[in-house]
């Protein structure tokens, strides 16, 4: 398997994460590239120029990071890290998804920042940060359900976490949200976390 990525992106890390505990990731090959540019080696197989892509060794193409994890799962017979099928399989998608969707918030707060000061927009800020804080305090407040869980839920939160104190440093997350601190805190620990963490190279 061979996967497009870049070494700052949240989703790749997720990937990344997800092939270690499932010890898949000795089998991929890491393809670097910009997405940013849309570079040619990279939109001939997604057209939306985005990482994680990853190309299966029986040539299929496979995005977004949710479907390679889908994918990665199916691929070995040990614990799955995303329910096949259930009640279970929900609200661990539905972490998934408020986890992935503070990180688009995220990532629009950052390339507004790059516009030029007079294009940026104080409106459009406010409205992404306003959804990051709403998230992060749903996080908190239903911590109980998911804390000693270890599935895809709970890997992309931990992402997304990391992925804030990356890129934004001095906006403390932590901040009244002493349970979901001391939880980062604690799965941080964990070898394919603390290997895969966020760099801008
Ligand atoms: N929903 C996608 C999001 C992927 C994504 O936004 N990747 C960013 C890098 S972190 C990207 O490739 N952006 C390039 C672009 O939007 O042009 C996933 O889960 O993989």
């Amino acid at each position: 398997m061979k996967l497009y990525y870049a070494p700052a992106s949240p989703f790749v890390r997720k990937v990344n994460i997800f092939a270690m505990e499932v010890g898949l990731n000795e089998q991929i090959e890491w393809i670097k590239t910009n997405p940013w540019q849309s570079e040619e080696i990279l939109t001939t197989d997604n057209p939306l120029s985005k990482i994680p892509t990853l190309l299966t060794d029986d040539g299929q193409v496979l995005f977004d990071s949710r479907v390679i994890c889908e994918y990665l799962d199916s691929l070995h017979s040990g614990n799955k890290l995303i329910p096949e099928s259930g009640e279970a399989r929900w609200p661990v998608l539905r972490l998934q998804a408020l986890a992935d969707g503070i990180l688009d918030s995220g990532i629009l707060r950052l390339m507004e920042g790059k516009r030029s000061p007079e294009q940026q927009s104080a409106d459009w800020d406010h409205m992404q940060k306003n959804a990051i804080e709403r998230g992060l305090d749903y996080l908190e407040s239903g911590l109980s359900e998911w804390k000693d869980k270890f599935d895809i839920g709970v890997i992309s939160v931990a992402c997304a976490l990391g992925w804030l104190d990356f890129r934004f440093p001095v906006e403390d997350w932590r901040k009244n949200r002493p349970q979901l601190k001391s939880w980062f805190e604690s799965i941080s620990q964990r070898p394919s976390l603390a290997e895969t963490l966020p760099a801008d190279i």
